[in-house]
């Protein structure tokens, strides 16, 4: 920078300046992280600004599009941001608001009453994250545009058109990939965020599109109902045993108005799932609003019962919170002018007076509503008292074993082959399915570290029993003892004997159901462990390939292709339909997308359809044919076309270079884990050199409800239409 331009610096760049740096230089600050989280959480900032508009009255349509060149534009039609000269700053109001931190849209702190935004930081942080940042703005009449690099102008505001009365922001980002370790806007995480945002900010409508890549996705969310639809679309899968019920209330708190909603129903299923926001936040460890209605729950219905002889004395007494709240689905959602996040995350909301607030509104209404629904107040009290009886149950049991030693960790399952090692982090459990492979597993295990638990049969499907049926299942039982943390009321994560639990089965359908059953389990009755990220599975292989006497094992169906199409193509050459010879790249691509079709071709078949007839058809019919429609049309961008296929010449390339790849070959598939002995065993899915493994993660509390209560649950028709639309993505299931 030459001297000239240096001393053109006044307060205000250097303001910029040091707070774009800032944010650069230390990005987790601001905005969490820099992996998968923050960079989905620049979408959440900028959104949170139409959001805010919305609240104020200005804006009812926000558009988010992922663009195809990665960047995302989220559009709406508010006020605009203010384009006139800053008083203060010298420079457009815009420009202050996309370069000084903080700034945001709340200049004076009368714009908005209350605002959202986990950080808070507003979208100065997302441009100074941003490669490049567009902001088109539609306000008096006039377009305007600016345009930032990673922070700092690099167009200066200027009217581009015109658009009489219509007013609106519109903002463009590409993230700046030296910065964040993720590189692309994920649609099922996004979707997620703005449907829950469009159930919190009833009658707001988020228009949500993907452009980019081959998968066109569209969804528009707008509730008019707000979180009433919310608690509807959470119990989806479940049978309620009322209508929805809301409360909503505001209380002049010590800064400010305090509001309050509650939308609640109760399900005839066992669990209970709480969902809390304050200023659309998700509060995922709770917080003084969550507290303050578990309090009012408990209390209204206790006096209610009593007062209305529902409950003796003595059931009275011995009430618990936990029983209130079996089958109970809840949404608390409060508008706080000045929110203290608290705890780990800083998810927890820790303003004293919401707790009183909320209460007082939720004791109130849900008395009059229980005065006004005597029937309803009659099946919430009676189910409380089951819960009472199974819990109660379950702990005399629970005391019993306890007395013949059997549940305090000193004598530990006969079936568990334990390790050596006693420092938790350490240790590894392995949860096996059947005798056999718990034999190899024994055996191949390093004993050290590893200790091995074989499944007899079927686990308890726990979605369908209380707790107290749970307890008396052997197999549940074993499964508590060896993990060693309890259970319930008793629960504690610091007794965890091993921090990595494994779970083993086969790579078929049953194993598929062991697998689905041990989630459920532990989704449901010990979350800490996969919020902890504690839970595994493992990924044996599905295929041993034999080649010069080399052996390698093929983990899944899709590699074992990719394997035998790079083998083919390797010394054999792939001519276009014009007749020139394709590069080895798109030669690939070609026999992939081929492979697919045959694959989606044959499920097709598979249902008692003609997928020629039906790829010929108007319209979409079903997953299937929308499918094949999609992979025919990317096929055609190699200029083939479906009679090419269904002709038989393209199906004849695909196996001849298939063939060609397997020559010299010998492949063995394998039906289960008992198929190997122990060293293969340990080698291709214990080894901790060698093995892949997956994760389990809780990314999304509202998806998992959903899928486990559709899984596992009651309500047949919502599973078989699951399965139904969803027998096409399935593609590893040996039937
Ligand atoms: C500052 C002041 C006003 C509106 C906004 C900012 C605003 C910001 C964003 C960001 C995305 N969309 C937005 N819409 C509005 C109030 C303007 C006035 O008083 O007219």
């Amino acid at each position: 920078m030459s001297e000239a331009q240096e001393s053109n610096y006044n307060a205000e760049n250097i303001q910029v300046l040091e707070g774009m740096e800032a944010v650069r230089k230390r990005p987790a600050m601001y905005i969490g992280d820099t992996g998968e989280r923050g960079y989905h959480h620049l979408v959440y900032e900028v959104v949170d600004n139409s959001i805010d508009e919305a609240l104020a009255g200005y804006c009812s349509m926000i558009d988010v599009i992922i663009n195809p060149d990665g960047s995302l534009t989220v559009k709406d039609n508010g006020r605009g941001i203010p384009v006139d000269m800053h008083p203060t700053q010298h420079k457009p109001a815009i420009e202050v608001v996309l370069t000084i931190l903080h700034a945001g849209g709340k200049f004076d702190g009368s714009n908005y009453k209350v605002s959202g935004g986990l950080h808070g930081v507003g979208v100065s942080c997302v441009n100074a994250l941003s490669d490049w940042m567009k902001v088109e703005v539609k306000r008096g009449g006039r377009i305007h545009r600016i345009e930032f690099s990673r922070g700092h102008v690099t167009k200066p505001l200027e009217v581009v058109g015109e658009c009489g009365d219509e007013t609106g922001t519109t903002v463009t980002f590409f993230p700046d990939h030296t910065i964040f370790s993720c590189h692309a806007f994920k649609w099922e995480i996004l979707t997620a965020r703005l449907r829950e945002l469009a159930f919190l900010n009833k009658g707001v409508t988020i228009h949500f599109r993907d452009d980019e890549g081959e998968s066109r996705h569209e969804e528009t969310f707008r509730y008019d109902g707000g979180i009433d639809e919310f608690v509807e679309y959470l119990n989806q899968n479940k049978k309620p045993l009322s209508q929805v019920i809301h409360f909503e209330g505001a209380k002049e708190g010590t800064t400010g108005m305090v509001q309050a909603e509650v939308s609640l129903q109760y399900t005839d299923g066992y669990s209970t799932l709480e969902q809390t926001y304050c200023n659309n936040i998700h509060t995922i460890e709770g917080g003084t609003h969550l507290s303050g209605f578990r309090r009012a729950l408990t209390a209204t219905i206790k006096k209610y019962g009593l007062d209305n002889k529902l409950l003796k004395e003595k059931e009275f007494n011995s009430l618990s919170g936990d029983d209130m709240r079996e089958g109970l689905t809840v949404v608390v959602s409060v508008k706080v002018p000045q929110p203290q996040f608290e705890g780990q995350t800083k998810t927890k909301l820790g303003n004293g007076e919401v707790d009183g607030i909320v209460g007082s509104i939720v004791s109130d209404r849900l008395m009059t509503y229980f005065e006004e629904n005597p029937s309803v107040a009659k099946v919430i009290i009676e189910k409380t008292l089951l819960a009472a009886r199974a819990r109660e149950a379950a702990r005399m049991a629970r005391e019993s074993t306890r007395r013949k030693g059997v549940m305090d960790g000193l004598s530990l399952p006969g079936k568990l082959r334990d390790c050596s090692e006693r420092d938790p982090a350490k240790t590894e459990l392995y949860l096996v399915e059947g005798d056999s492979a718990g034999g190899s597993a024994q055996t191949g295990r390093d004993r050290a570290t590893q200790a091995i638990l074989p499944l007899r049969g079927k686990v308890l499907n726990v979605e369908k029993a209380r707790i107290d049926r749970m307890l008396a299942n052997a197999e549940i039982r074993t499964l508590i003892t060896a993990i060693g943390c309890g259970f319930g009321e008793e629960w504690d994560i610091s007794k965890a004997r091993y921090h990595k639990i494994v779970i083993m089965t086969d790579a078929d359908v049953d194993g598929a159901h062991i697998r689905t059953l041990l989630l459920t389990f532990f989704y449901r009755k010990m979350p800490e462990l996969i919020e902890r990220g504690y839970v595994y599975l493992a990924q044996p292989p599905l295929y041993k390939v034999e080649r010069k006497k080399k052996i390698e094992y093929v983990l899944t169906d899709g590699e074992l292709t990719q394997r035998l199409l790079t083998l083919g193509l390797d010394d054999c050459e792939v001519k276009a339909k014009d007749g020139s010879v394709m590069d080895k790249d798109r030669a690939k691509a070609l026999m992939t997308l081929l492979a697919e079709i045959e694959t989606t071709a044959k499920m097709v078949e598979e249902r008692g359809f003609n997928p020629e007839e039906l790829v010929a058809a108007e319209g979409t019919a079903g997953s299937g044919a929308s499918m094949l429609k999609k992979e025919f049309s990317s096929l055609s961008s190699y200029g083939y076309t479906p009679s090419d296929w269904f002709g038989g010449e393209l199906k004849k390339l695909l196996d001849d270079v298939r063939a060609h790849g397997k020559v010299g070959l010998s492949i063995y598939r394998f039906k289960g884990l008992g198929e190997m002995d122990a060293d293969e065993l340990f080698d291709t899915t214990m080894n901790p050199e060698k093995r892949h493994m997956l994760r389990v993660k809780l990314s999304d509390a509202v998806a998992a409800d959903r899928m486990f209560s559709l899984l596992m649950g009651d309500e047949v028709e919502p599973r078989r239409k699951f399965i139904e639309d969803n027998a096409l993505n399935v593609r590893n299931l040996d039937f």
